[in-house]
């Protein structure tokens, strides 16, 4: 929903308005800085929060890449781990996936909370840039006319305030207000629903290996991923809207045990549990990125369920694309970026989807209770292990490195 013009309490001007400091937002924010293009960041949540709410892990080499040309996240490919293969665990058995090898490319692993802290301090602190944590009540006004406006209430005075602004860029993640203003074509969503939990974990515990571990095991799936040498995520298949009190200490390390044991598998250091939710495994993709003066980047535009752990990393995307588009329109008056922004994003959005949907079917079959969806999903993990170009192209998909066209 988009609001009429509202009476300007406390007018300021600015070329763009962020609307949310996750990833996609933040990335946009440092790279109009770096080209002195003014903005404006509005954040519901404090500084605080954002920089320690866990959540992601896995970054794409390339994404890494694009941080680092913008000068984003310095140090960061020395800080995060890299790495450079996976393990499949089924039938008792463990099936190594050398995806550097097999492609060159790797994985760097850098908690989310840690990437928002170096680029909030990025942002605020070393490029200057203007940001406002704990506004209330975002509204968006005038999108389809070239003096759009942004009103937030003001958390210190209550009072509502508006920045008029050339471009809005819709960066406020799945629960926020920028989607809802788009006209209902554009934001008419395909979405997919996949008829599954998964319990997310983080436990006070090292890794138990030295790679991402994916269980496939017929009583549902179970996924390791280290985050840091002190902390280590899980996953567990559970059924979608189940309680996450249904899921005690004992039951967690003993389904782990179940479904992430295999021959020669190193046992599982147990920790406390510093996070435990449920996730209702769905994806959902608006029909365009883009309308009138705003653009939306992230998963404010399209969420993708954490099975292949894309979400951040197609977060980034957008924001490398918005922010360059943004910055050569602004400044030089090239409006192509903007143009082609929608369709280019959505490209390797859907690629993404199509993997996670793909990779998805090889998780969850075995333990659907359809003989016949577990006998692909059974196919489907035999052909990596048997084909050498079924292994590359998983490797390609799963590290973002095949060109989306
Ligand atoms: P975010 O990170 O949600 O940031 C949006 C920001 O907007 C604020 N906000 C508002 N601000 C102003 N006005 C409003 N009305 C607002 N409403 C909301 C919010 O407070 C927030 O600060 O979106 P962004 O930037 O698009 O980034 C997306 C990523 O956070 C997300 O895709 C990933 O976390 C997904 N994801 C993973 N992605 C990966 O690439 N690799 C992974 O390993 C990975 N693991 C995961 C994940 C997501 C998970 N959960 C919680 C669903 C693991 C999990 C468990």
């Amino acid at each position: 929903m988009t609001f009429p013009s509202p009476r300007p309490a406390s007018a300021g001007r600015r070329p763009v308005v962020v609307v949310g400091a996750g990833p996609a937002g933040l990335t946009v924010g440092n790279i109009l800085r770096a080209a002195a293009v003014d903005c404006l960041v509005l954040e519901t949540e404090s500084r605080k929060f954002i920089e320690t709410r866990p959540r992601a892990g896995v970054i794409e080499e390339w994404a890494v890449r694009g941080l680092d040309r913008r000068g984003l996240a310095p140090g960061l490919p020395a800080r995060a781990q890299a790495h450079e293969e996976c393990e499949f665990r089924f039938g008792g058995a463990r099936y190594r996936l050398p995806y550097r090898e097999l492609t060159g490319r790797h994985h760097y692993v850098y908690p989310q909370p840690l990437l928002v802290t170096d680029l909030v301090r990025e942002y605020a602190d070393v490029r200057g840039g203007d940001i406002r944590f704990g506004v209330r009540d975002v509204r968006l006004h005038d999108l389809d006319t070239d003096h759009p406006s942004v009103s937030y209430l003001c958390p210190e005075t209550g009072e509502r305030q508006v920045v008029h602004c050339d471009f809005v860029a819709g960066c406020d993640g799945a629960r926020g207000v920028s989607r809802r203003a788009l006209p209902p074509e554009r934001a008419r969503l395909a979405r997919h629903d996949y008829g599954i939990g998964w319990v997310a974990l983080l436990a006070e515990a090292p890794p138990s290996a030295d790679c991402v571990v994916f269980g496939v095991h017929p009583r549902g799936f179970a996924g390791h991923m280290a985050r840091s040498p002190e902390v280590t995520r899980y996953y567990l298949q559970c059924p979608p809207g189940d309680d996450p009190a249904n899921w005690p200490h004992e039951r967690v390390w003993s389904e782990l045990r179940e479904r992430l044991g295999a021959a020669g598998a190193a046992p599982l250091a147990e920790g406390r549990l510093i996070e435990k939710r449920v996730l209702d495994m769905h994806s959902y993709v608006v029909g365009s990125m883009a309308s009138g003066r705003l653009f939306l980047a992230g998963d404010a535009a399209h969420l993708t369920a954490p099975i292949a752990a894309k979400g951040m990393n197609l977060a980034l995307h957008d924001a490398f694309l918005l922010g360059d588009a943004l910055v050569a329109h602004l400044t030089t008056g090239d409006a192509s970026g903007l143009a082609g922004y929608s369709a280019a994003c959505l490209r390797r959005v859907w690629d993404y989807q199509e993997f996670s949907e793909w990779l998805s079917g090889i998780y969850h079959g075995t333990a659907s209770g359809d003989p016949y969806h577990a006998g692909t999903a059974l196919a489907r993990l035999r052909r990596l292990f048997t084909s050498p170009a079924a292994a590359t192209a998983f490797a390609e998909q799963y590290l973002g490195a095949a060109a989306a066209f």
